[in-house]
């Protein structure tokens, strides 16, 4: 889960950090002496800043946000392991002074290696893009103390990425929606390509339900795929729901309409109904689900994707958004997923929340969408 970028985003941080701590050691050592005279280093520090202003190019790459040829030439050549390349002033400054505002070319620096962080592992431009904007104003004129810049550059890339994962949240808790609705069950509408896991979340979520006693009724509305009813009807016995169901080749909108009236005799509070894995470009499986939806009248439809897919997914959902409303989006299979950079861009592409990541094949492996957890999963402690 997200392992491409948590090495990425720790090597680049981590390296950052552990070279700055060397060199602050190795810096401060010598100056023993002449600590408690603070106006002879500041002075030096001025000198060196003025000799570099002179000529930048003999100590800083010149700051350049697109990142190109020339400077990913330079940025390939001297010291290419550290993520912000401070020069000699601010390194000065940083062990003496013991504070740092870091300069427009190293700030570039970092976030042109966070950015390619992020593109190699599937993150959009666009997304990639924002939040090194975002980052780029967070440490913009900062001053940061050097015996913290792990705990301050650590800080600020956290800060950054939540502003985007927080772009994505649902706001909304699905069950307390469900249990807010007293005019006839709520009904939720699952549908998605083949295998993306529509018949395994609608376990996790009736088994989640059970949890929290919230009466649901599942519709097996896949009448399709060999074995897809007794799929679902294993889980429902496990997890001890009702389930509707009819024979292979049944209308599955029929198969809805029964489980919605089963659900408003009998008082149940949610019908979750399961569909045939179809892909949007199958045009009579894409009116036979516009059939459901109009049968069924879905309080929510939601979109089961497979993290895996990365960001084609996007392109799926506005296919069937063509054709039905879509309120949110579930991805599957985050455990499986090295990049996971779906997770952060699918939002912003479509402009639809996710509400859950299922991260395992267990009824417990459903985690509701939380900037935080994303953030947490990504980044490195900053211990
Ligand atoms: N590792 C992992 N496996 C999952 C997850 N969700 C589902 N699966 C597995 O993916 C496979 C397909 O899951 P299903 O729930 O049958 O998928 P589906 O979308 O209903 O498939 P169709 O009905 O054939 O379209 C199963 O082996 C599930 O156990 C997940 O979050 N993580
Ligand atoms: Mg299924």
């Amino acid at each position: 889960m997200f392992d491409s970028l948590k090495k990425k985003f720790s090597e680049a941080i981590k390296g950052f950090v552990g070279r700055e701590r060397k060199e602050a050691e190795v810096a401060e050592a010598p100056k023993e002496g002449s600590r408690g005279n603070a106006a002879v280093p500041e002075q030096e520090a001025k000198a060196v800043e003025a000799e570099e202003r002179a000529a930048p190019e003999k100590h800083a790459a010149p700051p350049n946000p697109a990142g190109g040829a020339a400077q990913k030439k330079r940025d390939a050549g001297a010291r290419p392991e550290r993520l912000v390349d401070l020069s000699i002033a601010s390194r000065i400054k940083k062990t003496i002074i013991g504070s740092v505002a870091l300069s427009d070319s190293e700030i570039e620096g970092l976030l042109s290696k966070l950015k390619i962080s992020m593109l190699e592992s599937d993150v959009t431009f666009d997304v990639a893009e924002e939040f090194a904007e975002d980052l780029r104003g967070k440490l913009h004129g900062r001053r940061i103390a050097s015996r913290d810049i792990d705990k301050e550059v650590l800080g600020s890339v956290r800060l950054a990425l939540l502003d985007i994962l927080r772009k994505g949240s649902p706001g909304f808790d699905l069950l307390q929606r469900a249990r807010s609705k007293t005019d006839g069950p709520f009904v939720i509408l699952f549908l998605g390509p083949n295998g993306a896991g529509k018949t395994t979340l609608i376990a996790k979520l009736a088994s989640r339900m059970k949890r929290e006693e919230v009466s649901a009724v599942i519709s097996a509305s896949d009448t399709f795929r060999a074995a897809a009813i007794e799929q679902m009807e294993h889980h429902a016995a496990r997890i001890g729901v009702p389930i509707i169901k009819s024979s292979y080749g049944a209308d599955p909108a029929s198969v809805a309409f029964d489980a919605i009236a089963y659900a408003r005799a009998h008082r149940a509070a949610v019908v979750l109904i399961d569909s045939a894995g179809r892909q949007e470009t199958n045009k009579s499986l894409i009116r036979e689900m516009e059939k459901m939806a109009r049968v069924s009248k879905p309080d929510m439809t939601l979109f089961v994707g497979e993290s895996t897919a990365g960001n084609a997914i996007a392109s799926q959902i506005v296919e069937f958004g063509k054709h039905m409303r879509i309120d949110g989006i579930i991805l599957t299979k985050l455990d499986c997923d090295a990049k996971g950079g779906s997770a952060l861009s699918i939002s912003k592409l479509t402009g639809i929340p996710i509400l859950f990541f299922g991260v395992g094949e267990g009824y417990d492996a459903l985690v509701p969408y939380d900037p935080e957890f994303v953030a947490d999963a990504i980044l490195p402690s900053a211990g």
